[in-house]
């Protein structure tokens, strides 16, 4: 009897262990007990141990759990910013800019850490498109467009660089005609015969030149070629030091007068510091830039903040840029740029002269003044101004992205 059994208590352990583990991994159907996850557009598929979220018929995946109608992003219905990434959702989708952009994701804009200067623009993340006349990472930099020979100036002007742009400015013995021509072909020969500004003695004549002037003597072997000057008549050959400036030499020649600083030999022994700075190499005597990043010697210059700026033995002192006379009708000054430019667009003119009789009619045919403005209906960001006969309508971009 006992025998009989025997083999059936061995076993019995098993069997145990048979009946727990099949107790273990019987399934729980989470969708028919509601245990499940899935939602909208989804339909519960019950799977051994777990469950799955189908999508419905036609339905487009979200998430695990969840799936929508219509995808917004891949059909390019979405609102999203072109520098966003598009996000689908159960009732529409989202809109996050890109790292490297800032904005609400229907608008975004590249971000740049350390801005861009000058004007420039910042077209990607930590990129600027500098306006012209600038260079570097941030535009920080002025192109010295007459050191690296880019532009031309005609023969009778000489190259002025200035931050943002260059002038082509007259050279001595030449003005302008009043056309005031960007190359400087508008330079004509100043005629000091007929404007007597000559120095010609009184036993010769006069004759205009290209740039300068000539005395020719008429009295034969008698004329002297003095020179007149307002600190006494000077003799043919003779020259002189100014009273007015120490550091000046003049010499009279054939009745005409020629004047230049006099050379600096730093390397000589007695050389006159106040009109030769740049030989003055005490340390004290340096300056340094504004933005404390560059050392200058005594008599150099440079350009900050739109001033001309100087060191002289150890001290700065700058005066405000001297500006291009302009004659045109408008004229704008690019943002980073010191002088106004000519420009053909009133719209984008500042410092405008308002002529009120050039009126201007709005879309709903009201009469505006010159210089009046007004709200454009409908577009509570846009506002219209008359500039002389001109309706000139711009758009508040912070406005829109407020709104
Ligand atoms: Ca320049
Ligand atoms: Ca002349």
């Amino acid at each position: 009897y006992d025998k009989h059994y025997r083999p059936l208590n061995a076993f019995l352990p098993l069997y145990i262990i048979y009946l727990c583990a099949s107790f273990l991994s019987s399934d729980i159907d989470e969708c028919a007990t509601q245990m499940h996850y899935c939602q909208a557009n989804t339909v519960c598929v019950n799977l051994p141990g777990t469950h799955r979220c189908d999508c419905l018929l036609g339905f487009i995946r979200v998430d695990d759990y969840s799936c929508t109608e219509h995808d917004q992003c891949a059909n390019g219905q979405s609102s999203c910013d072109d520098s966003a990434i598009c996000t689908n959702t159960i009732r529409g989708h989202l809109c996050t800019c890109k790292p490297g952009y800032v904005g609400n994701g229907t608008i975004c804009r590249a971000f740049c850490e350390e801005g861009c200067r000058s004007g420039g623009t910042c077209v990607s993340p930590n990129i600027c498109v500098c306006p012209s006349g600038f260079t570097g990472r941030h535009c920080e930099t002025d192109i010295d467009e007459c050191a690296e020979h880019l532009i031309l100036c005609h023969n009778h002007s000489h190259c002025v660089n200035l931050p943002g742009w260059y002038h082509c400015e007259c050279r001595s013995g030449f003005h302008d005609n009043g056309s005031y021509l960007i190359d400087g072909s508008s330079c004509i020969d100043v005629d000091e015969c007929a404007t007597q500004t000559h120095t010609c003695w009184n036993d010769s004549v006069c004759v205009n030149l290209p740039g300068s002037f000539d005395c020719i003597c008429t009295s034969g072997p008698a004329c002297s070629g003095d020179c007149p000057h307002e600190e006494g008549l000077k003799h043919n050959g003779q020259e002189w030091n100014l009273n007015l400036d120490r550091c000046s030499v003049c010499s009279c020649k054939d009745g005409r007068i020629f004047c230049k600083r006099r050379e600096c030999d730093c390397a000589g022994h007695d050389v006159d510091l106040f009109c030769c700075p740049e030989c003055d190499s005490r340390q004290s005597s340096q300056c340094l830039h504004q933005s404390g990043h560059t050392l200058y010697r005594s008599g150099n210059s440079w350009i900050y903040s739109c001033q001309q700026c100087h060191c002289l033995e150890g001290e700065v002192d700058c005066w405000p840029l001297a500006c291009p006379v302009l004659t045109c009708k408008y004229s704008a000054v690019a943002k980073g740029e010191c002088c106004p430019r000519c420009v053909a667009d009133p719209c984008v003119a500042d410092n405008i002269a308002y002529d009120i009789r050039q009126t201007c009619q709005d879309p709903a045919g009201i009469t505006r003044l010159s210089s009046a403005t007004w709200p454009l209906p409908g577009s509570p960001c846009t506002t219209c101004k008359c500039k002389n006969g001109n309706v000139c309508c711009s758009v508040d971009l912070d406005c829109l992205q407020n709104n």
